[in-house]
């Protein structure tokens, strides 16, 4: 396979933001008297803010209204905000940026991922708002992952065939995504959790071109 386009998921794997999101969402928790652990967060990886909260509000057996929901789902994202607002470029994972540019040199297109709606703040914050040729995110499209959209748009933005795309996801629901969308999936985390990707490695430091290729 002639490996055309590289898209990449934003959270766990170009930066660590799932500690903030945690912070975010046991401040919410604590608030609503739900017992939210750090185990219970690794099942919002990759999930949008809405399913998020509800996966929540079933831990805690609670029940809300529409409106509620909303109000604490903007709630939680007031908090998460305050915590990515003071971003600075230490916090990019390892890797990422002399990757991405090895990737740039030898003319492979490269693209942004994510489910985020905050995805343009975070960019701005670790200043790669310019690094990628297209960045889909969580504010141009409407399906969730494991829905191929977010990666099909992206493929489509940088104009390149699905079957030449690789995707570098650390969910198990973006790597279905990617599955979905007829992609190789390179998962970043550990081949327990993320069975179905092609190849597994712990971090963008440990790929480059020259192994990428041998996928
Ligand atoms: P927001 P990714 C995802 O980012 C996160 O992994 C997930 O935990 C979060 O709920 C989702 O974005 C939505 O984020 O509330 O900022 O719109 O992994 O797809 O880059
Ligand atoms: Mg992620």
């Amino acid at each position: 396979m002639e490996i055309k386009g590289c898209i990449f998921d934003l959270d766990g794997v170009i930066v660590d933001t799932a500690k903030y999101h945690y912070l975010a969402w046991k401040r919410l928790a604590d608030h609503l008297d739900v017992n939210f652990t750090l185990e219970d967060n690794e099942r919002l990886k990759g999930v949008s803010r809405m399913d998020s909260l509800e996966i929540i509000l079933a831990i805690g057996k609670r029940k809300l209204n529409k409106e509620l929901k909303e109000k604490y789902a903007r709630l939680k994202n007031e908090w998460y905000i305050d915590y990515i607002s003071k971003m600075t470029p230490d916090e990019i994972l390892s890797g990422s940026i002399k990757f991405i540019n090895e990737l740039k040199g030898a003319g492979i297109k490269t693209a942004l991922g994510s489910a985020s709606k905050n995805t343009p703040l975070i960019l701005k914050r670790v200043g790669m708002e310019k690094m990628f040729d297209a960045v889909v995110d969580g504010n141009i499209v409407s399906r969730a992952k494991p829905n191929p959209e977010v990666f099909i748009v992206a493929a489509g933005m940088i104009k390149v065939k699905p079957e030449h795309c690789v995707v570098f996801e650390d969910a198990v629901a973006g790597v279905q995504a990617a599955i979905n969308a007829g992609m190789i999936c390179v998962g970043i985390g550990s081949r327990k959790v993320l069975a179905k990707a092609h190849y597994i490695i712990s971090g963008l430091d440990e790929m480059n071109l020259k192994k990428l290729k041998e996928i």
